[in-house]
């Protein structure tokens, strides 16, 4: 399989949780590699244009609102097949349907505050990647 990077984020809850490195610790578990990392605060207008694709929404605006609500951690994770590995490690989008031992089943509450986001296809991990990070802030190991 391809090696892939994808796009991180450590939700506000999970941040606030104090759970940041037990989350990083599921993905190097699975042989994703970190290769860059920020933590920042999300304004509406970079939260809004993160997940403008569902700007339609019902749950639009509460999913804005919950973005900027705290700090987060961006990442971008590398490994192969990593976009469909760390799907599979954060579970299902609703924590009360996803598989025991995912993350969003040991750390999230509730479907708006479900601890981590993943990119969801090459194409959306493409664009996310460079919508918080420049190519000289991505780290690869040699
Ligand atoms: P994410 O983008 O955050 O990784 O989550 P996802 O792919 O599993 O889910 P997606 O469909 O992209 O939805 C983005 C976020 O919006 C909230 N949501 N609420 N109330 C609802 O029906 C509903 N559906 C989605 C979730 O917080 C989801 O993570
Ligand atoms: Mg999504």
């Amino acid at each position: 399989m391809a090696v892939e990077r994808t796009l991180s984020i450590v939700k506000p809850d999970a941040v606030g949780k104090n759970v940041i490195g037990r989350i990083y610790s599921r993905f190097e578990d699975a042989g994703l590699t970190i290769v860059a990392a920020k933590m920042l605060r999300l304004s509406e207008a970079v939260a809004g244009g993160f997940y403008a694709e569902h700007k339609e929404r019902p749950f639009y605006n509460d999913l804005v609102a919950f973005m900027t609500s705290g700090p987060v951690v961006v990442q971008v994770l590398e490994g192969e097949g990593a976009i469909a590995k760390n799907r599979e490690l954060m579970g299902a989008t609703n924590p009360q349907e996803a598989e025991a031992g995912t993350i969003r089943a040991d750390f999230a509450e509730s479907i708006d505050a479900n601890a981590v986001h993943g990119s969801d296809s090459p194409a959306s991990a493409e664009r996310e990647i460079a919508y918080f990070f420049a190519a000289s802030e991505l780290c690869p190991r040699d």
